[in-house]
């Protein structure tokens, strides 16, 4: 029977960049989630005879919460639910599946990289029927409902079984429990050359793969372990557990240093990788190579084409505006479009709908392209995977040879975590105060050429995104990017990114302490780092 509860609204329930974030004990106040779920579903248009597509990376509190929600898409008139057995579905997967399904859209509950477990973080991120992200238009229809909500629908039916795969009906909702890995293994199947790389395994290339006890590994088994053959326990980390085994799932240098170690030591597999917590970063990492995320975005475009899935070309490139430019010189000489947009992969979903741009990526260890509308971790692994059998290269190798070609992009990212929120606020506050006088300054040998307050207009609807970075540019070509984190949970995060680019006859191989050391200073000295926030160091360096 369906019931109508009554509630009262929250006021701190804005999206940031990927979905609503908070830790587990702020969703577990009365009606927190139901009022959020019900915001979303007020702004899905066309729910009766409609599907919804509903999963998450099985992080604490996400049995519960798809149980919610699903009881409530039964009493809000959905006709249809496709859940992941055991309430797990990777983010890309997720965007796969609406799409192939034609679902209306799809409730993936995750915080990503953030830490899980009862006094950790939870999200819910809602996908729209192109299979990507909501766009801030339907994220601020969401949020201004969650400040008016009075009620919402649910039913007063017990939990169904998640781990049975099968059908089932919920009220007058039916509800299919799927194999979350078979259509996006499928899919995979479809785009890269698996019998070459199944060769160039054969003829001893080796991998290992960090899952990091997130969404990742039954995917990475399944694909690596028994499409590809790449040996038993190639996959490490591969269960997911709801606290990712108290590790923190986010495939950086910090959080992957086993991973990293390995691959830095006598006797490393040829390629090393990793996923984030649903499954849509990747982390790159060649025997005794690291490789930056910018370069890998960089070294995926210029390469795609020797995987069949992208044999034709690419259409475009586009990165977020602080992602390196090294894409930039890819594009150039591709001769196709390059897109610049804000952080969060929901603004590259026009660009991809519309068929501007093939490939998109983010600093952040995020790449992807038009098979679905998210970043996607396994595709990224399986479209270097593809290169190198083509090229039978070492991943290092492979990085010496774009730099010879396109020039290096030096490229350094500082997180300075759990700053208060009010300094943090008065520091870009003061920074931006501060832009339109910048021009001509010197900072030692730097000199200002531009800043900004980055701002979009999205090519495809017009829509303005404002506030979106700040960007001071030097007359060298290096660049420093300001901007504060949309997916923490506690105080703020204040990211800086600094970029020196080094045409293809300069100094290749420069460290990248030395060939940013002039640029972090100034940084430090132009945000008033030190006396804003009491800090000369950042927490982690990526
Ligand atoms: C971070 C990254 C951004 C990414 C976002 C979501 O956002 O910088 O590139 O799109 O996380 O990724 P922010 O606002 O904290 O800088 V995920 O893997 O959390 O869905
Ligand atoms: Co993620």
């Amino acid at each position: 029977m369906i019931i109508t509860i009554p509630t009262t609204p929250y006021s701190d329930q804005r999206p940031g960049t990927s979905g609503l974030r908070k830790k587990v004990r702020l969703f577990q106040r009365p009606h927190y989630a139901a009022n959020f779920i019900q915001a979303v579903f007020d702004c899905v248009p066309g729910k009766p005879g409609a599907s919804l597509v509903v999963g998450g990376d099985g992080r604490y509190f996400n049995r519960e919460a798809i149980q919610l929600a699903l009881r409530m898409a039964a009493a809000n008139g959905f006709a249809h639910a496709i859940v992941g057995c055991g309430g797990v579905l990777s983010t890309p997967a997720a965007s796969h599946l609406i799409r192939l399904r034609g679902a209306v859209g799809g409730l993936i509950f995750s915080a990503s990289h953030n830490p899980g477990g009862p006094d950790e973080d939870f999200g819910i991120k809602y996908n729209i029927a192109n299979g990507g992200p909501a766009p801030e238009t339907v994220t601020e229809a969401i949020f201004a409902r969650t400040q008016v909500i009075k009620q919402y629908a649910t039913l007063d039916t017990p939990d169904i079984d998640l781990d049975q795969r099968g059908a089932c009906r919920l009220g007058d909702m039916s509800v299919e429990i799927i194999d979350p890995v078979a259509d996006y293994a499928a899919l995979m199947e479809t785009l890269f050359d698996f019998a070459a790389i199944r060769a160039h395994r054969q003829s001893g290339f080796s991998l290992i793969f960090d899952a990091m006890h997130a969404v990742t590994g039954p995917y990475a088994i399944e694909i690596l372990q028994r499409r590809l053959g790449f040996e038993n326990g190639s996959v490490v980390n591969g269960v997911p557990l709801p606290d990712f085994g108290g590790g923190h799932p986010d495939p950086n240098l910090v959080n992957a240093r086993a991973l990293y170690e390995r691959m830095m030591a006598r006797g490393a597999p040829d390629f090393g990788a990793a996923s984030d917590g649903d499954g849509d970063r990747n982390l790159v990492i060649g025997r005794g190579r690291y490789v930056s995320p910018s370069d890998a975005l960089a070294i995926l475009a210029a390469n795609a084409h020797l995987a069949p899935g992208y044999a034709k070309g690419l259409a475009g490139i586009a990165r977020s505006m602080p992602t390196s430019a090294a894409a930039d010189h890819v594009a150039a000489a591709l001769e196709i479009a390059l897109y610049e947009t804000p952080t969060g992969w929901k603004f590259f979903g026009n660009l991809l709908d519309a068929g501007l741009a093939t490939i998109c990526g983010e600093e952040s260890a995020g790449a992807g392209s038009d098979h679905v509308r998210e970043k996607d971790g396994l595709w990224a692994v399986l479209l270097w995977l593809n290169i190198l059998a083509v090229r039978r290269l070492s991943v290092d190798a492979l990085i010496q040879d774009h730099w010879r070609r396109f020039g290096r992009n030096y490229y350094v990212r500082h997180d300075y975590e759990g700053i208060e929120s009010s300094q943090a606020e008065s520091l870009i506050q003061a920074l931006r105060a501060k832009l339109s006088s910048l021009p001509g300054q010197a900072f030692g040998s730097l000199i200002v050429k531009a800043a900004d307050d980055f701002a979009y207009t999205d090519p495809v609807d017009g829509s303005i995104s404002r506030n979106q970075g700040l960007r001071i540019l030097f007359t060298n070509g290096s660049r420093m990017v300001f901007r504060l984190s949309g997916t923490g949970t506690v105080g703020a995060t204040l990211r800086l990114y600094l970029e020196h680019y080094v045409a293809a006859d300069g100094d290749l191989a420069m460290s990248l302490s030395d060939a940013l050391a002039d640029l972090i200073a100034a940084a430090q000295a132009v945000a008033e780092l030190e006396s804003r926030i009491g800090r000369s160091q950042p927490d982690v360096v990526t």
